[in-house]
């Protein structure tokens, strides 16, 4: 039975390879490819054709078919399960507990560093024989374990001689799937909503386990699986028994279902008159939700929530706050172990503060209030997912609140599916970012694994870029921010340097003359992107709803806070925002450090520069440069490294196949002639307040500022559906 399972999953495989580019960027970083260097795949023989797994969970029964998916495929010949070690070398893979005394003795002084979900892997002499030791305190760390020695096999590490202690350093690693229930996905660019609501419970799609292997083999450990805008209806009996049929799928291998809790369900599905979080009948409601819902799905992680933001219903809608909010919720799922995870992204159309003001202004305040099943979740920076942003001042301010990061793995503002990115850039630099809060080194990756102010509970977010596209992302190069988002949720401290690498390897080739150019590109193609779309500090100018291309111009928004305009601020005088003490001051949120050092133009680093300052046309920058030009000349700096980017990956022709060159090259294409016409739209916009010409570098638009201003998209992908 076993053994026909593994089989399927191989013809699975199998016949996607069979099938076309597409369908081989299926298996994600888990390709599995046959190693073709003879002595390495010599030595990976000579440790791992002989394998004794424990099996006495289902965690560790997914161990067993990862290696059995991938070993003869990467060794190019059969493995052996084995019940127990005989004479020859062996790989063993089981929990610390159930491992023979001898090997249990060699790894008990790493097993002792061991904590939570991490895990061991060892090299050990026996008497006359090697054995390669995956041990956890947990089967789930078992699967970890499992998944990285594999991975050190795909980028062809050295396995002779292992001695690896790994742990997680976050407790919650969670994707948010902004997936509404017809299946549409709010800001997606890779297709539909993996969830097949309509076929759940019966239906259980093979994409689902693969969907639970991707996420495991990195450490992604929860899921919310509906669209903050959330629909109460999620939280009926007949979805709820969907919700059960993944999570049982989900559980072994160590992914939590969350839930986005509408505010007003109480209303909407339990017919009640309020939802006012003090009222006792609503308590109750929720109360008994939570049971119900325990009751199916045992370790159901807890609710996500976004209330009384963007019009979503919350607790002011009743004249209370949003600690009362999330402590009637947290009190609710407190006895089942759940937890509640509340977003900080408010702003309000009545308040005229700057808008990235307003979170640190609402929620400063309740710092210490939150029951201690609760978790704040503040998004990387002030406004929203732009291309750039410094880090949100609440990171460090709030002390006695845990908070989880909040990134967009899906590229709402970042050129959707179509442009290459790599995010873990831009989520390196804000968990580098030093807050200032607790003297120098007080870094938001130490505010949020918990080691500044001793938070307990830990964690990170991405919104999810996945959907029914058959490579999952719409980008093959999107897999990588995917990949990324798992590995600094699992260690906040790696750097995208070598997430990049890892990913290259286990996706493409370990061939340095492609890893390492390629590598590059990556590296240098998030700077890129802030350089055609959004420079030197400049932030929010794209077009409405969608956000697809440049909308510098807009200014006919029901709300001040939605025009592009109210971000840059361009007049005859000069553009940007002043957050400074003459303008409206947020720097004031930052630590004195920071504050002192971004209030004044000549010290601020030259990417913030806009975003807290209005500066004349003819302001001088260090390097001497009148900003006009300077911005003009870096929306060519950011076509130029478009083209650099093609020229990098044509060179790499030799080490690709000609459909994986292909897939790359036309989207490299597109993202070309979309560089272009951020750069073209923008500088005719600015110009039009500027008055300069453009100075030289800069090639000249083909078309004008009216074509630019005319383009429509109404049918973009990703759009906020009508209902909420
Ligand atoms: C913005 C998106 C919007 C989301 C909102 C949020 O444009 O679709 O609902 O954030 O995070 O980035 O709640």
């Amino acid at each position: 039975m076993k053994l026909c399972r593994f089989f399927l999953i191989f013809l699975c495989f199998y016949n996607l390879e069979t099938n076309g580019q597409q369908l081989n960027d299926y298996k994600l970083w888990l390709k599995y490819e046959q190693i073709t260097d003879s002595k390495l795949s010599a030595s990976y023989k000579d440790i791992s054709s002989k394998i004794v797994v424990g099996e006495s969970t289902p965690s560790l029964l997914n161990a067993k078919e990862e290696l059995a998916l991938a070993l003869p495929q990467m060794l190019g010949t059969d493995i052996e399960f084995l019940s127990a070690i005989d004479k020859g070398n062996a790989l063993i893979v089981d929990v610390y507990q159930n491992l023979p005394v001898d090997l249990k003795s060699a790894v008990s002084k790493e097993m002792m560093d061991v904590k939570g979900d991490g895990f061991v892997l060892k090299s050990v002499k026996l008497t006359n024989k090697k054995v390669t030791v995956i041990t956890a305190k947990t089967d789930l760390g078992v699967l970890y374990g499992t998944f990285r020695f594999l991975h050190l096999m795909q980028s062809q590490h050295l396995l002779d001689d292992l001695k690896v202690v790994d742990n997680p350093k976050l407790d919650i690693r969670m994707l948010n799937h902004w997936d509404n229930l017809d299946r549409s996905v709010e800001r997606g660019y890779a297709g539909f909503s993996l969830w097949n609501w309509q076929k759940l419970p019966e239906y259980v799609d093979q994409r689902y386990i693969d969907y639970a292997r991707a996420n495991a083999s990195v450490g992604i450990n929860a899921t919310a699986l509906t669209n903050v805008n959330a629909n109460a209806l999620i939280l009926t009996p007949m979805y709820l028994e969907k919700v059960k049929a993944l999570a049982d799928i989900f559980r072994s291998y160590g992914i939590k279902v969350y839930l986005t809790a509408r505010f007003s369900a109480p209303m909407e599905i339990g017919g009640l008159e309020t939802a006012d979080p003090l009222n006792a009948q609503v308590q109750q409601w929720w109360k008994d939700k939570v049971k119900e819902i325990y009751a199916i799905v045992p370790d159901f992680g807890g609710f996500l929530v976004k209330a009384n933001s963007e019009g979503q219903p919350g607790p002011q809608n009743y004249g209370r706050n949003h600690v009362d909010g999330a402590n009637m919720m947290a009190e609710a799922v407190k006895p089942f172990g759940g937890n509640v995870i509340w977003r900080a992204f408010v702003y309000s159309e009545h308040d005229d503060t700057d808008r990235a003001k307003q979170a640190y202004d609402e929620f400063l305040p309740y710092d210490g209030n939150f029951m201690d099943n609760v978790l704040v979740q503040v998004k990387n920076g002030p406004i929203d997912f732009q291309p750039r942003e410094p880090f949100h001042p609440m990171f460090g301010a709030m002390k006695k609140t845990p908070l989880i990061m909040e990134f967009q793995i899906t590229q709402e503002y970042l050129g959707f599916s179509t442009h290459l990115v790599y995010l873990p850039k831009l989520f390196e630099e804000v968990l580098d970012a030093d807050t200032f809060q607790k003297g120098e080194g007080s870094t938001v990756a130490k505010v949020i694994d918990g080691s500044l102010y001793g938070n307990k509970l830990t964690g990170m977010a991405g919104v999810s870029n996945i959907g029914t596209d058959i490579n999952w992302t719409g980008h093959p190069f999107a897999q990588a921010n995917w990949y990324g988002f798992g590995r600094l949720a699992w260690d906040p401290y790696l750097s995208a340097n070598t997430i990049a690498e890892e990913w290259l390897r286990a996706t493409y080739s370990n061939e340095e003359e492609f890893v390492d150019p390629i590598k590059e590109m990556m590296l240098d193609s998030r700077e890129a992107i802030v350089n055609y779309m959004n420079p030197l500090g400049l932030h929010h100018i794209f077009d409405t709803g969608h956000h697809y291309g440049p909308g510098p111009w807009v200014d006919n928004l029901g709300r001040p806070d939605w025009n592009p305009v109210y971000y840059h601020k361009a007049d005859s005088l000069g553009v940007g925002f002043d957050r400074t003490p003459s303008g409206s001051n947020a720097t004031e949120q930052y630590a004195s450090e920071i504050a002192v050092q971004y209030n004044d133009p000549k010290t601020i680093p030259q990417e913030y520069l806009l975003w807290f300052h209005h500066l004349p046309w003819d302001y001088k920058l260090e390097n001497g440069e009148i900003l006009w030009d300077a911005i003009a000349l870096k929306y060519q700096e950011g076509v130029d490294q478009v083209t650099q980017m093609i020229k990098t990956w044509d060179r790499m022709k030799p080490y690709l196949s000609e459909n994986e060159y292909k897939e790359v090259s036309m989207l490299l294409e597109i993202q070309l002639k979309e560089a272009k016409w951020w750069r073209d739209a923008c500088l005719l916009y600015f110009q039009t307040f500027s008055n300069r010409p453009l100075p030289t570098g800069v090639e000249r638009p083909t078309k004008s500022l009216e074509y630019f201003k005319s383009l429509k998209f109404p049918f973009a992908p990703g759009i906020r559906p009508r209902w909420d």
